[in-house]
């Protein structure tokens, strides 16, 4: 399926959000002709997303259903004359905060990125390093990206405020660079395995959702997406009820800032996942090696799944068993980590070189060298638990939506329970949430809210909650009062706005074209 080409914002955002969509895209393409003396060529697009179920599960190759939001990330560009060495000019609106900066594109080698810099190019540049090698690939060795562009750039998605500000942009740039290339017919699964490569460059061993939500969402849906046994997605509705089913997202306003704790936050959960997936298979003596994964992760708690069902003969994969036989392989799994992985304080590295007949500096290498973690002990039983449950909520949750129960309350109380059973996961088994993110929950749940958790990596930034329409204005209220003005005294009302938004799913990667 092709990244959609439009002229019309109408095709792109729900209607209430035209006219402040209408003005802001003026004012980019306004400010892009003053920038650059001439007019943008297109402008490409992707959105952040909102996660409803599935939470720090994408890695481990599970399925995820997240939604796109409405805000998202827009880049201007103009296309520079073919007969100059290839450059870039990026900029942005918000000029204080990222500097305008250019960036020679070098002909014959990889776009260097130094990962260790916090420097907003870098999500530009790995988008950039992506298409550039998927060029290569495509046309031939030594055919890489041989335009220059100039760019202006506006997001709308807060940054560290767990909508995926990253990936949004990160896609945006590898649309943006493989349109100016002259691929007008952008394949968005191939586009979205690029940003999922791409993004690991700024340092983050990350998943896939963000950028499948950002690519593929459709609006008014949202995406049920599966990542074995390859990317893919089922786009799934929303039922009609009474009351109606609104999704609330609340900002903590606590920034997450990923490259600073990654080593001792997503990189580390990360590298847990990967070692329970190996200790579980060798203590279960599995013949057939893990299969390494598509990515930077050498093994999965998916693929550890697969390995072990088919070897005892059970049907592992769950596009060929009924989803009741994935789930009670789940709950199998579920039992099987609490035998047998039963230290509640952790693993060591001795404790783990043991069982794995190997030495700490292999183990370092392997496991903790392409992305560095710092920690003495490692939670390979509270990682594992918390993933196959939340993958058993994953399943439920759709099954709810596909065929939910003809009450309306009931299944808004049945969604509602399984958004907060992930919230008490992660807070307790994954240890992701923060005391925020666990006052906004609380506070919505008094308040009438359904369903609360966090929404993203954790640790900080959004949070989403399930809430009957009738109920909404006052959950608001109650962390206006509550949270917002309580914690920050001098919150002004546009910030307010921003905090709070009540999600509607949008749409997916767009070029537009400038006419
Ligand atoms: P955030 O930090 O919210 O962008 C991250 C990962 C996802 C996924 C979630 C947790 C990136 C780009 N994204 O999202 O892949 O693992 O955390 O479910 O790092
Ligand atoms: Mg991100």
């Amino acid at each position: 399926m092709e990244v959609p080409t439009s002229t019309s914002l109408h095709d792109i955002y729900p209607e209430d959000a035209i006219p402040v969509e209408t003005k802001r895209w003026e004012r980019l393409l306004a400010q892009f002709k003053e920038k650059y003396g001439n007019q943008a060529d297109f402008v490409a697009r992707s959105p952040g997303r909102v996660n409803i179920i599935g939470e720090h599960i994408d890695y481990s190759l599970y399925e995820v259903l997240p939604m796109a939001v409405t805000a998202d990330f827009l880049m201007a560009v103009a296309v520079r004359p073919a007969d100059e060495k290839p450059r870039v000019r990026i900029a942005n609106v918000l000029s204080e905060k990222f500097p305008s900066r250019e960036i020679e594109i070098p002909t014959e080698e990889d776009i260097p990125i130094d990962a260790s810099e916090h420097e907003w190019t870098n999500y530009f540049k790995s988008g950039l390093r992506g298409v550039s090698q998927l060029l290569e690939k495509k046309r031939g060795k030594g055919h890489f990206v041989s335009v220059g562009m100039d760019i202006l750039c506006d997001g709308t998605v807060p940054s560290g405020g767990g909508l995926s500000s990253s990936a949004a942009f990160v896609c945006t740039s590898a649309l943006a660079v493989m349109t100016a290339n002259g691929e007008t017919k952008v394949d968005k699964k191939e586009l979205c395995e690029l940003a999922i490569i791409s993004e690991r460059a700024v340092g983050v061993n990350s998943g896939g959702m963000d950028q499948a939500a950002s690519v593929f969402s459709l609006r008014g849906t949202a995406l049920y997406i599966s990542f074995k046994p390859s990317l893919n997605y089922t786009t799934i509705e929303f039922p009609q009820t009474n009351p109606e089913l609104t999704f609330v997202t609340a900002q903590t306003f606590v920034a997450a800032d990923k490259h600073v704790s990654a080593p001792v936050c997503y990189n580390l959960r990360v590298v847990e996942c990967t070692l329970a997936a190996v200790f579980l298979s060798k203590i279960f003596g599995l013949k057939k090696p893990l299969p390494k994964d598509s990515s930077p992760l050498d093994v999965s708690l998916r693929s550890f799944h697969d390995t072990y069902f088919e070897e005892k003969g059970g049907i592992a994969d769950n596009t060929k068993t009924s989803v009741s036989d994935f789930e009670v392989q789940l709950q199998e799994l579920i039992r099987l980590t609490e035998d047998y992985l039963p230290q509640e304080d952790g693993y060591t590295r001795s404790d783990i070189c043991a069982l794995l007949g190997i030495s700490e500096d292999e183990l370092n290498s392997r496991f903790m060298t392409k992305f560095p973690v710092r920690s003495d002990r490692f939670m390979l039983r509270q990682r594992a638990l918390h993933v196959f449950n939340e993958a058993l909520r994953v399943i439920q949750y759709r099954k709810l939506l596909s065929s939910p129960p003809e009450d309306g309350k009931e299944l808004l109380k049945s969604l509602g329970d399984l958004m907060n059973e992930t919230q008490t996961s992660c807070r307790e088994v994954y240890d992701c949430s923060c005391p925020e993110l666990d006052e906004l929950c609380g506070i919505a749940r008094g308040a009438g809210a359904v369903g609360s958790r966090l929404t993203g990596a954790g640790w900080g930034g959004c949070s989403v909650h399930l809430v009957p329409k009738d109920k909404v204005d006052a959950v608001k209220k109650a962390w206006e009062e509550k949270y917002y003005k309580k914690k920050f005294p001098d919150i002004t009302e546009e910030k307010l706005k921003e905090a709070v938004v009540v999600s509607k799913p949008g749409s997916g990667s767009t070029v537009f074209k400038v006419v």
